[in-house]
């Protein structure tokens, strides 16, 4: 008789990961599935939108000077609540927040920072589009017992896991350890993370970009260069025509990259010459960039490696090209002739 083959749940996947491959240790494993377990419950509000009061504005600021929506002050204090007494972590950070949230002294401590974006596109949140939790995990150094912001300082490659999850037709968790990049599916009636994809591959070529158009007046030389060959299609030098998506958060454009392929790109552009880009790096594109090349792709601010970006804040920001390795390097190619 045929075996059934038994879905494999998130917590399946990292203690084998742990106890099998030694890839990550106990205390790593549950924080992840602590965070999974936040996603679920900010994807439950999310879900609920106008039925439960959750959409519109929440009438504050966050520390970017951008307004925050109802979910964004939702989706962080899930992230708080659900991560401050577990015992794994020694402080968080948060887009929605402006220095670092060390963990109160009623609770044991541990040896991991957690950082996140609590929920990624909040301008897609009053129109019912796709929106995201982006995630990453650093280590305290060694001999730390009050947790600050240079203790964050460290650069993308000394992540011990990053991960993102999608709220959108479905809820999706899609994380790495190092070890390649796994794909979870909700599974809204058992409330369960079922893996429905492992080892995802992002294809060196990609006929599909990624970028808003908008701005196309205020780019650089190199990004003006490429993106108008992209759009002279097969009768100019790229000899083939290119698609075009912009979800407006970097989880749903990210996502798909992973899926099928693609470019992903933000660059900082003439309107605030001292401004690096948009996106943030410790916890937008440090993130996505160890996905990305997990996956096999690629991630850089034009000029070098976004995970070789040694942070100067918590609220960095930085410009960013990721994807299809090839179209990556040959925007990046674009800068550095310039
Ligand atoms: P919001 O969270 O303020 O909507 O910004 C989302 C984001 O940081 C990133 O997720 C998107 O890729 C990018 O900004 C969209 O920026 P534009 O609104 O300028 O297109």
């Amino acid at each position: 008789m045929t075996q059934s083959v038994r879905p494999v749940s998130l917590t399946q996947y990292l203690v084998e990961i742990q106890r099998d491959k030694g890839l990550i240790p106990g205390e790593l494993r549950l924080l992840l599935e602590v965070v999974a377990r936040a996603c679920k419950r900010i994807s439950l509000a999310v879900s609920k939108g106008d039925l439960a009061g959750m959409l519109g504005e929440a009438g504050t600021d966050n520390v970017q000077g951008e307004a925050q929506k109802k979910l964004d002050v939702i989706a962080n204090e899930t992230l708080l609540e659900a991560n401050e007494w577990g015992g794994h972590l020694a402080a968080m950070a948060s887009e929605e927040m402006e220095g670092v949230y060390s963990i109160p002294h009623r609770y044991p401590r541990g040896e991991f920072l957690l950082l996140f974006d609590p929920l990624d596109g909040s301008s897609n949140i009053d129109v019912n589009a796709s929106i995201g939790t982006i995630f990453s995990v650093l280590l305290l150094p060694e001999g730390v017992t009050e947790p600050a912001v240079e203790h964050f300082m460290q650069p993308g490659t000394r992540q011990l896991a990053a991960g993102y999850a999608v709220y959108g037709p479905s809820t999706l968790l899609v994380l790495t350890v190092g070890d390649g990049v796994a794909k979870f599916t909700l599974d809204k009636e058992t409330g369960s993370w079922t893996m429905t994809g492992n080892h995802l591959r992002v294809p060196d070529e990609t006929g599909e970009f990624s970028i808003n158009m908008s701005n196309a007046r205020h780019w650089h030389p190199p990004v003006c260069r490429y993106v108008d060959e992209l759009l002279a299609g097969r009768d100019g030098p790229r000899g083939k025509d290119f698609n075009m998506r912009w979800v407006a958060a970097m989880v749903g454009d990210v996502h798909r990259i992973l899926c099928r392929g693609g470019i992903f790109m933000y660059p900082r552009d003439t309107r605030e010459p001292d401004k690096p880009g948009k996106l943030r790096l410790m916890y937008e594109a440090n993130p996505m960039a160890f996905l990305v090349e997990q996956a096999g792709g690629a991630a850089t601010n034009g000029t070098q490696r976004i995970m070789e970006i040694q942070p100067t804040g918590l609220h960095d920001r930085v410009a960013v090209f990721l994807g299809s390795r090839n179209e990556v390097e040959r925007v990046t190619a674009y800068h550095r002739e310039n």
